[in-house]
């Protein structure tokens, strides 16, 4: 069985050779054109970021090394017991471009679950915040204050070959995934069950096996496998997302890991990328209280048309680059479609009329460009369901799994020596000068 940097010190020198190649025969290649629509259009569509492990294509949703959902769910090693894909299973396909072994996924899982205790100065940090303070921020904290443990920075302090950087950032990375467990589960805590005893990590137990535990939630499997579930396929969606973007900057800075990517939880804090999960949760929480036992699709429509005509955005339909449901979104109601008692929940019920009516009425409100629903349409109402009803921390969980992307992303951009980021800026008035000539 290898280990997960055997397998890369194998793949790299290929993907170095291919980059080499791009850069040497087709560095000149036009891939389209930068226009102004794009410059003051939050550069939607344009192709100017390398991402190695996965590419979203705008019908058929998101591709890790070209798998779909449903081929991860075929082909990646599922926890004991369980059916769903596990953390360390995608971690390791996004990170090598291969399939693991159920062997190498074990032994990846008791490689994170032997670093996954805190060092007692974060606990202490962490123990010192407010209640009140988001648990976003906390997260985006506790991530920061890691790098004290920091490989990669006192490497380059002491002074290493650049070929040697991907080596550090990839135990950095190690080490931070398998402590976002503990460490969002102390946010937990502290936040929602202040004084309750968290379990110590169990060697033998996977990534988010051991973060439901630590949460509280260890007894209830069905919310187990949804995490699973949920981790995996909210890990990678390409790179110009704001939270991959944000981690790949920072990162091209050669600021380290724990750094790169505490600027990425900023990122996703934000309502329209990551807190989107929570905002769903809650308009569709008013939406149930203003109408009551009153569930009709009509309802609903009205409803829907209320929250646009008051100019706020309908949260949780609508994406950047998808054109069609997002598949993460139809793995999520799958899920729900083969449990009966969670069909049968008024709000998973309530999510799922919304998206029977709200496409059609996005369509005709005629804004988006995509009428359907994006992940996080539907995330939230399972948590509620098994009793995880604090959805001011759902972001949280969706920051625990964006760092499988965002590491990985990492360590390839220090392998394949990418330079620092810094695309040209243009005033308007530059702009104007530039179409005239
Ligand atoms: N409800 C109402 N209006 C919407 C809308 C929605 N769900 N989605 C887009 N629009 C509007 C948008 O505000 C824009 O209006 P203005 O021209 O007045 O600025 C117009 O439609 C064109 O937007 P677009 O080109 O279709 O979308 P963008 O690429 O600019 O933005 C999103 C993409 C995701 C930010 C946007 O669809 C949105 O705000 N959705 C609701 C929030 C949400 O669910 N975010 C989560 C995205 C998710 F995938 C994630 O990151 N986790």
């Amino acid at each position: 069985t290898k280990t997960v940097k055997e397998v890369l010190d194998e793949v790299i020198p290929k993907k170095q050779l291919q980059l080499k190649q791009l850069k040497t025969e087709h560095g000149q290649a036009v891939l389209g054109d930068v226009k102004v629509e794009h410059v003051v259009g939050g550069m939607r569509g344009l192709k100017a970021m390398l991402w190695e492990a996965s590419v979203l294509d705008p019908n058929e949703g998101i591709r890790f090394h070209g798998l779909t959902i449903p081929d991860c769910q075929n082909a990646l090693t599922a926890a004991p017991g369980g059916k769903e894909i596990i953390a360390e299973s995608m971690f390791w396909l996004l990170l090598t471009g291969k399939v693991p072994t159920e062997a190498e996924t074990r032994q990846l899982s008791r490689q994170l679950a032997e670093k996954g205790d805190l060092p007692e100065y974060i606990e202490k940090l962490i123990d010192s915040l407010p209640p009140t303070l988001h648990p976003m921020t906390q997260l985006g904290m506790g991530v920061a204050a890691l790098n004290h443990e920091s490989k990669f920075q006192e490497a380059y302090e002491r002074g290493i070959k650049k070929s040697e950087y991907w080596t550090y950032a990839l135990e950095d990375s190690l080490n931070l995934l398998a402590r976002l467990p503990a460490l969002a589960a102390r946010i937990y805590r502290n936040v929602y069950n202040p004084g309750k005893p968290i379990p110590k990590i169990n060697k033998d137990l996977d990534l988010v096996g051991n973060y439901v535990n630590m949460l509280g939630y260890g007894d209830n499997h069905d919310l187990t496998e949804y995490l699973r579930l949920y981790i995996a396929i909210h890990g990678d969606h390409e790179g110009g997302n704001a939270s991959a973007h944000t981690s790949h900057l920072v990162g091209s800075t050669l600021s380290d890991p724990y750094l790169s990517y505490a600027a990425a939880l900023y990122a996703l804090a934000g309502p329209l990328h990551g807190l989107a999960n929570q905002e769903v949760l809650r308009w569709q929480m008013n939406m149930q209280k203003e109408l009551g036992d009153d569930i009709t699709h009509e309802n609903i429509e009205d409803y829907l048309w209320k929250t646009l005509k008051s100019g706020q955005v309908v949260p949780g339909y609508g994406h950047g680059v998808l054109r069609y449901p997002d598949p993460r979104f139809m793995a999520l109601q799958d899920f729900c479609e083969s449990r009966p008692n969670l069909l049968a929940d008024p709000i998973v019920q309530l999510v799922k009329k919304t998206y029977e009516v709200a496409p059609a009425v996005l369509k005709e409100h005629g804004k988006t460009k995509n009428p359907f629903p994006n992940v996080d349409a539907a995330s939230g109402c399972v948590l509620y369901h098994y009793g995880l009803t604090e959805f001011k921390y759902y972001t949280v969980i969706f920051g625990v799994s964006r760092a499988l992307g965002c590491l990985t992303q990492y360590v390839w951009s220090r392998a394949l020596g990418l330079p620092i980021e810094r695309p040209k800026s243009l005033s308007m008035d530059a702009i104007e000068k530039l179409i005239k000539q």
